[in-house]
């Protein structure tokens, strides 16, 4: 299946309420990104996407998040342009949130939090035959990050709303069709920062070329409200978790250079 999950999902550790053993990089992601640090760079382009709808497979709780996944076998679902000099393949997108409309993104801006933020999660598909090789290696993924903000109702969302009482305990999947992931993205994709960063769950690989959305898109505070109603825990542990809080916290810069395609 998409991104070879299992695979990915045994290196886990217990994540985010306890302390984690950081493979000491200097590339970790998420970071606060300083919009007047931010260096303009004229050679990015802007993004092109593509997307197939009917590739879309499934929907996970994989106890740290929720995951829609889609076929990754060919490339019918690509990422390439702006900051990327390959081609990279969709392979899953999932989301991060707080408890509160406080907090919950992973990436900042100029410190400010957002309730919420997308991951569409992207491999290299010219330089690597699987997901499980371009997860270990630079330039082997490519993550867009969109965040979430509370106002009106989000059509899009919508229809993955109403599939996430059916997956309510960690490592419930259900069959999820037809879904188009550009129905999420916001309305300008041209403007973006980006910088060379690291997986936010272990393995923690760094291998992410992050491409971060300025504009942000909108959704209900009813619609946070169920992704906040999903669970952490499985159908048999006594003591069940709501899955709120799943971000991890922030890294250092420690060198890099966040670059804007828009001054
Ligand atoms: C979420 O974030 C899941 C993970 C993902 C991780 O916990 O979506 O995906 C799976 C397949 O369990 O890990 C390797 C991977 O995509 C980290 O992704 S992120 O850096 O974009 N937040
Ligand atoms: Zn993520």
């Amino acid at each position: 299946t998409a991104c070879s999950s299992k695979y990915v999902l045994s290196q886990m550790h217990p994540m985010w309420q306890e302390p984690l053993e950081v493979p000491g990089g200097d590339h970790q992601s998420p970071i606060d990104i300083a919009v007047k640090k931010a260096v303009f760079d004229s050679d990015l382009k802007p993004l092109e996407s593509s997307y197939d709808p009917q590739t879309c497979q499934q929907i996970w709780n994989n106890g740290y998040s929720f995951l829609v996944e889609y076929d990754d076998t060919t490339d019918k679902n690509i990422l390439k342009g702006g900051p990327l000099q390959d081609k990279y393949r969709l392979c899953q997108f999932h989301f991060h949130w707080g408890e509160s409309n406080d907090w919950g993104s992973e990436h900042t801006v100029d410190r400010r939090l957002f309730p919420a933020e997308l991951h569409l999660v992207h491999w290299n598909s010219d330089r690597y035959t699987l997901f499980e090789e371009a997860v270990m290696e630079e330039n082997g993924l490519a993550v867009i990050g969109i965040f979430l903000k509370v106002g009106k109702r989000h059509e899009g969302l919508q229809k993955l709303v109403d599939a996430l009482p059916a997956i309510r305990h960690k490592d419930s999947v259900v069959e999820f069709n037809r879904f188009d992931p550009a129905s999420l993205l916001p309305s300008n994709i041209d403007d973006y920062w980006t910088y060379h960063g690291s997986l936010t769950t272990p393995p923690l690989t760094e291998s992410v070329t992050w491409i971060v959305m300025k504009q942000h898109i909108e959704v209900s505070h009813d619609q946070l409200a169920v992704f906040r109603s999903l669970l952490f825990t499985s159908a048999e542990e006594e003591v069940q978790k709501s899955m709120v809080n799943n971000f991890r916290v922030q890294q250092p810069l420690r060198g890099r250079t966040v670059r804007s395609s828009f001054t």
